[in-house]
């Protein structure tokens, strides 16, 4: 059988198993779909991946912990919510994963997010295994009150299975800068003793500098990288971006400091469209509006009246140099990325956690764009994570210039990473990149530990 119909074939079969054992979770399908497909070529060539069934002991997460969040809201009622960690791999270092508070927060979701997180850590170079955990608590419209009582209680089952050297927990979509904290509180209270078993925490309690920066930075710093691949660069780049959340807010700061025109941005409650660009003032507004007031990007277009909201859409009908997906998953179907294609797309990096689907990958990747996978590109945030980690366990603080100095570093070395792996023909398929060199630490610490 030729090797490409021989692999297709392998896939299938994986898949099949795959989803009888885990049925209904269609993230998590999709996300292991896109490791394999990439892969099995390179699995079917190193047998001894195979017959140490590293593929399917990688997608089966080491364990999953599962518990009710119970709280009381300020009117009195009694609440209960579920919250998760899945713990996915620990064999290059502690797990290592944000927590997700929203709503659609499932298992699917967070094994999804568990499993593209243990490739993430390994490409960062950095001890890190891979885990999320979250809750499909809401945060939005609760008070201050209700949120600390909901993370209290939540840390009083989640202290159990976290630690500096087993699992440090971070933010994600929901949980930021206050939920971070209010959860590290009650940690240092239960288990009297200071530690650094969350990162994302504040800068007066062992923080680091440039992490609450380095998701959206590291993207933009990719995305210069793959850029640089055709003699190209950022400035005077036409940007859509997507979110105004804190990945999304630190892109367009760095892309308007590297000379671009940022044009869009958006929440779950449509976009807005300025086409003067968003310069640093209005980005001013715009932090404050989502930071401190957490209003809605609706008020954008109100205050700066050259700019319009779309309510309900997404922003990639309009004509850009450089899209970055900065909101959440599988906000970018084919029919989007067709349009970004025609609309002379030349690059986009994935700030959001697999923010395109599968059809949509295969179409960038057909058409030549740049394609920089969320593995990759957002791989910044978890990697000055890791820096905390560092800092904290020997009590020191780096100035921010060092921070982001080594930030820059890792993601260039990611971006050499992905090079080595994916290049074919004089392009380079970063998805393929990313999932190799990703996949070869693990894999090798794996088959180096025996039967585990
Ligand atoms: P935030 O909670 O700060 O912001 C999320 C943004 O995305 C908000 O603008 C939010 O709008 C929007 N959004 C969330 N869910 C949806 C939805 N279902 N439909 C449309 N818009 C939505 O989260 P982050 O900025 O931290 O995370 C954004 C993405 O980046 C996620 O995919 C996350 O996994 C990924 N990421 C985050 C890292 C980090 O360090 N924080 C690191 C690497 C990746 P609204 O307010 O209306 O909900
Ligand atoms: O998806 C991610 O990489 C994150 N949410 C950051 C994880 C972390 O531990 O900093």
């Amino acid at each position: 059988m030729d090797p490409d119909r021989k692999a297709r074939a392998e896939v299938n079969k994986f898949m099949r198993g795959l989803i009888r054992r885990n049925p209904g979770e269609k993230e998590f399908h999709q996300a292991v779909l896109e490791v394999t497909e990439t892969l099995m070529p390179f699995i079917l060539d190193h047998p001894s991946y195979r017959q140490a069934q590293i593929l399917e002991r990688m997608t089966e997460p080491d364990r999953i912990v599962i518990f009710r969040v119970t709280w009381e809201d300020d009117n009195g009622e009694i609440r209960a919510n579920r919250a998760w960690r899945v713990q996915f791999n620990n064999s290059i270092g502690p797990y290592k994963g944000g927590m997700r508070f929203h709503p659609d927060v499932t298992l699917s979701v967070l094994k999804f997010l568990g499993f593209e997180q243990v490739f993430k850590n390994s490409l960062t170079g950095l001890p890190m295994g891979g885990a999320k955990g979250g809750s499909n608590f809401n945060p939005k419209g609760k008070s201050d009150r209700e949120v600390m009582r909901f993370c209290h209680s939540l840390m009083i089952e989640l202290h159990r299975h976290i630690g500096e050297d087993t699992d440090v927990p971070a933010g994600d979509i929901g949980v930021g800068p206050r939920e971070i904290s209010y959860m590290f509180g009650q940690y240092k209270r239960m288990e009297n003793r200071w530690a650094g078993i969350l990162t994302g925490k504040g800068l007066n309690y062992g923080g680091s500098l440039v992490r609450t920066e380095a998701t959206g930075y590291g993207t933009v710093y990719f995305m210069q990288n793959m850029l640089e691949t055709r003699g190209d660069g950022i400035a005077g780049k036409v940007c859509s971006v997507s979110g105004s959340g804190n990945v999304a807010l630190y892109a367009i700061e760095k892309l308007i400091e590297l000379g671009a025109k940022v044009v869009t941005a958006s929440d779950s409650g449509g976009f807005i469209h300025d086409p003067d660009g968003i310069d640093a003032d209005k980005l001013a507004w715009l932090k404050e509006l989502k930071e401190v007031r957490r209003g809605r990007i609706h008020e954008y277009a109100e205050h700066f009246p050259h700019a319009t909201f779309y309510p309900g859409e997404r922003p990639w009908k309009v004509k850009v140099d450089l899209a970055f997906p900065c909101a959440t998953q599988n906000e970018i179907h084919v029919e989007d990325a067709e349009t970004l294609v025609e609309n002379g797309l030349i690059a986009i990096a994935e700030g959001a956690n697999m923010p395109s689907d599968l059809a949509a990958v295969h179409t960038f990747l057909a058409h030549g764009v740049l394609f920089g996978p969320a593995k990759a590109a957002n791989a910044g945030g978890v990697a000055v994570s890791g820096l905390e980690q560092t800092q904290n366990a020997q009590r020191i603080t780096w100035t921010r210039e060092e921070v982001d100095e080594r930030l820059r570093r890792i993601m260039s070395d990611i971006h050499r990473k992905c090079v080595e792996y994916g290049a074919d023909n004089g392009y380079v398929n970063y998805v393929r990149g990313a999932n190799i060199a990703g996949f070869i630490k693990v894999a090798d610490a794996m088959l180096a530990y025996g039967v585990v």
